[in-house]
């Protein structure tokens, strides 16, 4: 078997899909004998009857605000699910199954009926295993996983377990787990898990890239499909239907492209009437008897960048839109698709047209929303204030790349990779780390520019001469400055400029904003009220719209969407407050204050 490709699991004329979502068994591992599981061989046993604190656990979902036992909440370490579920007799013979993870968060180990199937590093990408041996047929099976939070300088993102070595003040074996950022570490079974077939030869993977002529008159597409298991004769034929279901024209082969007239193409939204249009390639296999079908939903449109801009279809864009968090009340970062079309339908109310998904690749089943919706995304990896730069860690880096850059190459709504958000660029280091990230990405996909959300200073940074724009970050009268906002508009119209003027580069604001606390008010206004937190934005607007006609600056995106759970920090009031919207989608004042700027800016356009 070759390489193997993470296509999102469909039903088709060939395929079965069956969701093991739904609540699965669960333990935590004894705090000091963390390998018991390994050790007892927990994976061939029942969970039931090898743990005495067995308790119930939706998947997906976070683990941490499920129950009312801080020790869950705040666990650190090895953690077991399982689950039993049926496999269908019909399955048996010229099938292949597979088991497949949207995520875990971050160390997984997966067994079937006792036997490992697969293990995977990292906490937001998805991982497959195909378990067609390993299942029994037309009985019950059971699967089991091991999953650890625990973060270390080499993995990405970096913690590091401390071990204070004070026995007047910490019992003996005492760890804490710090980490390089402020947004809980929610850990679990976080996206759908799936079991699905295909046939013995089957369409393993698709890539697809699209451009349009200069004057968007012709559209082209040009596919490469991957097959497993195939004989040489296999055919593959290619339909391209729009939205209707209508063929616009086909072709065949492993590799070809499709060209065509009066293409619809896929806009950003507020840029067209009918942005987010896609188009469904439908892929057909036949390799003697055996016949394959997947379709993708593909979008037209082209993408190209200079030292001053992005183009989408030749036009130039301006970002309108903010960073996220994958988080809510009591599933933390579990995918909950009320929660993605109440965000998707904020999003429109606010009139954005894009996010950056800080700070950590999104669930498949948003980054649909965002294809569809027209909304342009900075796909952003896990690589969150990186602190140091060694070779291990820029392994793990590059996998983790591979792995985003695998996930999402098809989606129209992608239209810049960032390979990190605030590491510590001002180190020698940096350069060389970085050089390397982006050279790599570069390489598995030019057809996108390549961006690291930087924070230290234009003056001493060692990444930016690599990358396509510059997004950076700056909390001018906010964590410096507190309360001054009449500096605010010379302090960031200094920043941008100096970017540019250095790296000749098209620059952006990728997070810039205040806490505020939904129902504190002040007049004049003070920090954590709601006033504050409007009167900041409106200076910042100030700035950005004297920045805008110089033609570098492309974009202004707030800190944050909403509220968002961090650690316990004398400094937060439960949550990161920096949302438009409290953390359960009330809109804040700045929420209006947005709406009506996203509103004006595309007057100006
Ligand atoms: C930042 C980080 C973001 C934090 C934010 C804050 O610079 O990129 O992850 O949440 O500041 O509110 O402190």
């Amino acid at each position: 078997n070759g390489p193997q490709g993470i296509l999102y699991p469909q039903q088709s004329e060939s395929r079965e899909l069956f969701s093991l979502d739904g609540v699965w068994t669960f333990a935590i591992s004894p705090k000091f004998d963390q390998d018991i599981g390994f050790k007892n061989q927990w994976y061939r046993k029942e969970l039931k009857k090898v743990s005495k604190y067995v308790i119930p656990m939706p998947v997906p979902s976070s683990y941490n605000d499920i129950t009312q036992n801080a020790t869950i909440r705040d666990y650190v370490g090895w953690v077991w699910y399982e689950r039993t579920f049926f496999v269908p007799a019909r399955w048996r013979g010229e099938q292949r199954v597979f088991l497949r993870f949207g995520s875990a968060n971050y160390e997984t180990v997966v067994w079937i009926n006792g036997v490992k199937v697969t293990n995977h590093s990292g906490g937001y990408l998805p991982f497959v295993a195909e378990v067609t041996k390993q299942l029994s047929y037309g009985s019950e099976n059971k699967v089991t996983v091991a999953l650890n939070n625990t973060l270390t300088p080499l993995t990405i993102p970096q913690g590091r377990i401390v071990f204070p070595n004070n026995t007047d003040r910490y019992p003996p074996g005492y760890f804490i787990q710090e980490y390089n950022f402020d947004f809980t570490n929610y850990a679990g079974i976080h996206r759908p898990v799936y079991l699905y077939t295909t046939p013995r030869s089957y369409i393993d993977d698709v890539t697809v890239t699209t451009e349009t002529s200069e004057d968007n008159y012709f559209g082209t597409i040009r596919y490469s499909i991957l097959c497993q298991g195939c004989s040489k004769d296999a055919m593959l034929y290619t339909d391209l239907l729009d939205e209707d279901g209508a063929n616009v024209a086909s072709n065949f082969g492993p590799k070809n492209k499709i060209s065509f007239k009066r293409p619809k193409l896929w806009w950003p939204n507020l840029m067209h009437e009918r942005p987010g249009y896609l188009y469904t390639l439908k892929i057909h296999l036949k390799d003697g008897d055996v016949e394959d079908f997947y379709r993708l939903k593909i979008g037209v449109r082209s993408l190209s960048w200079n030292s001053s801009g992005i183009f989408i279809n030749h036009q130039k864009v301006y970002f309108q839109g903010f960073g996220k968090h994958e988080d809510f009340l009591i599933k933390g970062r579990g995918v909950d698709y009320s929660l993605i079309v109440k965000d998707f339908n904020l999003i429109n109310w606010l009139g954005a047209n894009s996010f950056r998904t800080s700070h950590y690749p999104y669930a498949e089943e948003i980054m649909d929303f965002a294809d569809k919706n027209g909304i342009m995304v900075i796909d952003e990896i896990p690589g969150v204030g990186l602190d140091h730069f060694g070779a291990d860690l820029l392994k793990n880096h590059l996998e983790a790349m591979k792995e985003l850059i695998h996930r999402d190459k098809n989606r129209p709504s992608v239209v810049m990779w960032s390979i990190g958000n605030e590491p510590q660029s001002q180190k020698p280091e940096a350069a060389p780390y970085y050089s390397q990230v982006v050279n790599f990405t570069k390489l598995l996909d030019p057809t996108r520019p390549v961006t690291l959300v930087l924070s230290r200073g234009y003056f001493e940074d060692k990444a930016a001469p690599f990358l396509d724009v510059i997004c950076f970050n700056r909390y001018y009268s906010w964590y410096s400055d507190t309360g001054h906002l009449e500096l605010i508009q010379q302090q960031l119209l200094n920043e941008a400029r100096n970017w540019h003027n250095k790296f000749r580069k098209p620059v952006m604001m990728t997070e810039y904003g205040a806490g505020s606390i939904a129902g504190f008010h002040s007049d004049p206004p003070v920090v954590w009220t709601e006033d504050y937190q409007t009167a900041l934005m409106k200076e910042y607007f100030k700035g950005f719209d004297i920045l805008r006609k110089e033609g570098f600056f492309i974009g202004e995106m707030i800190w944050n969407f909403a509220d968002f759970g961090t650690p316990q920090e004398s400094f937060r009031p439960t949550a990161c407050m920096k949302g438009l919207f409290t953390r359960d989608r009330k809109p804040k004042m700045a929420a209006y204050t947005m709406r009506k700027r996203y509103a004006e800016l595309c007057e100006m356009t």
